[in-house]
């Protein structure tokens, strides 16, 4: 098929999903278009059968704010037509699914029909899509999507819950490239993080508020005063100067290591003992995924999709959200005897297993075919 993919070109969950998704299904034979304001951050290569669409917008004095919603949805008629694609299928339902909608109306005026696909990662739905702002808009085109799909059951329910949906939405599950995510062998940095053997613990995201960023450095400072540990912080956002203060005022600077956005992610995940994710909502938490793929036991809150991928007592565990105690009591109780450590490790491998990139594409495929089988020509609808 010829596919369309709409993402947000950044490091966070659903652009790394969809750019993923993208480079998958290229290998599988489809072609690939993606259609964003900048090369997606994991589209670092030349890819057969994968093409990029940048959409650009001209700064004009009188707006305030560049109308992007509009310039892509010109991108979207412009490359459906000349690119001839089957299909587009839009990570992030604000402003993706809208602007979509947009574009297959334009199409239609054209004679030219084009399904969507939308799927939902989290924050559009949790966080950000029900805010009044946008609510009635994502509502309207999870709707008039031709196909939507849910990262998580949790995800999916919670959009029935948030919103009058009318129509149905299907569970595919994150994935996890085990080409590259699995552990290797780093000794050589593990000997330069933790030259006395210390336990390595780390977290990735964003930065925001919602990951609990803090938590991460509190459940540690509790862990670190029971077994000799280092903590290293990867990724960058708001909070970080936040949470360098905090560090300084725990003083625990020598033990604590701010890596910064990092490329080769699984190559520090392979020198870790445990992934924390105390996030205060994940509709999945693809972060702890690619820990376990490494063979990374994870502690994390018991939110949204969480359970669905961490499964308690077993993979790691989970507590209540802001419950540092019992996230660090479960850190310790993990990473205490070597051989707990080892069966974690074995179980949260067996669980990504679960969500390999193999099981999970077929999926996309199969729905695909669906959705494009069963879109309905909108004759009759007025405009
Ligand atoms: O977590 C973020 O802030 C980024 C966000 C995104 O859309 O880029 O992540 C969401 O999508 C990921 C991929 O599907 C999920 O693994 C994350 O759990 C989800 N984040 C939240 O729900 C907070």
């Amino acid at each position: 098929m010829k596919i369309g993919i709409v993402c947000y070109p950044t490091y966070g969950g659903s652009g790394v999903l969809a750019t993923e998704l993208g480079l998958g299904l290229a290998q599988r034979g489809h072609e690939i278009h993606f259609i964003t304001y900048r090369p997606p951050a994991r589209l670092v290569h030349f890819y057969e059968n994968v093409y990029y669409h940048e959409v650009g917008t001209d700064d004009y004095p009188l707006f305030e704010y560049t109308p992007y919603d509009t310039a892509l949805a010109s991108k979207l008629v412009d490359v459906v037509k000349y690119e001839n694609l089957d299909l587009l299928h839009v990570h992030y339902a604000i402003p993706h699914a809208a602007v979509a909608y947009m574009a297959k109306k334009i199409l239609l005026t054209e004679g030219r029909y084009v399904p969507v696909v939308t799927t939902l990662h989290g924050t559009d739905i949790t966080l950000v899509g029900n805010n009044k702002a946008f609510a009635p808009v994502v509502a309207f085109s999870i709707n008039k999507s031709d196909g939507v799909t849910a990262v998580s059951d949790s995800l999916r329910q919670q959009t029935f819950d948030t919103f009058n949906i009318t129509r149905e939405i299907e569970v595919i599950y994150n994935f996890i490239d085990f080409k590259r995510f699995r552990r290797v062998n780093k000794d050589h940095f593990k000997k330069a993080i933790a030259p006395e053997g210390e336990r390595i613990l780390v977290h990735t995201s964003n930065f925001r508020k919602v990951k609990r960023v803090e938590d991460v450095i509190q459940i540690f400072a509790k862990v670190q005063k029971k077994l000799p540990s280092k903590l290293l912080l990867i990724g960058d956002g708001p909070e970080r100067r936040n949470m360098e203060t905090l560090c300084r005022k725990l003083k625990l600077c020598d033990e604590i290591r701010f890596l910064g956005k990092q490329d080769a992610v699984e190559e520090l995940l392979s020198l870790a003992d445990l992934f924390l994710m105390p996030s205060a909502s994940e509709s999945f938490g693809l972060a702890a995924l690619e820990a376990m793929a490494c063979e990374v036991p994870v502690v994390s809150s018991n939110v949204g999709g969480i359970p669905e991928v961490n499964i308690h007592g077993k993979t790691g565990y989970l507590a209540d959200v802001g419950d540092v105690e019992a996230m660090a009591d479960f850190a310790i109780e993990i990473l205490k005897k070597e051989e707990t450590l080892t069966e974690f490790r074995a179980n949260a491998l067996a669980q990504a297993k679960r969500f390999d990139l193999d099981i999970i594409l077929p999926q996309y495929e199969a729905y695909y075919e669906e959705v494009v089988r069963t879109a309905v020509y909108p004759v009759e609808e007025e405009d």
